[in-house]
């Protein structure tokens, strides 16, 4: 493929998803992961869940207006899908939060458009995000 863009180095074994985001014809490639704000704070025993999307096209340039930060990372691989029906890619993630040692991580499915604008998120009314606690 022969891209070369840059990305926080990941060792995650998620992988990336390619689409045609933008006004050209050629496809683009999409890598989500946690930025390199993420970790774990060893004073507060908190998490900074600060994500990061890069859309990359194929000569490893990244596309105007991108990345984009997310709050929340992601370990899994991106879906590049028509969600909404307008006729432009949207970008399907899920966003993974870690809390301190004794809080379980939650997690969500948002959805972007083309722009890095979020459709959806799978938020519920407490303002949390929705998903399966882990064990
Ligand atoms: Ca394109
Ligand atoms: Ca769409």
């Amino acid at each position: 493929m022969g891209a070369a863009g840059s990305v926080n180095g990941c060792f995650y074994s998620a992988n990336a998803a390619v689409g045609n985001f933008d006004d050209d014809p050629q496809l683009e490639i999409v890598i989500a992961e946690p930025s390199e704000f993420a970790g774990r704070d060893s004073g507060t025993g908190t998490w900074d869940n600060t994500g990061i999307i890069h859309l990359f096209n194929t000569d490893g340039t990244e596309v105007s207006g991108w990345p984009k930060y997310t709050q929340g990372i992601t370990l899994s691989s991106p879906v590049v899908a028509d969600v909404n029906g307008d006729g432009s890619e949207d970008l399907i993630v899920g966003h993974m939060y870690l809390g301190s040692s004794y809080e379980p991580a939650l997690g969500g499915v948002y959805v972007y458009d083309r722009s890095g604008n979020v459709l959806s998120a799978g938020r519920n009314s407490s303002g949390r995000v929705s998903g399966r606690r882990r064990r």
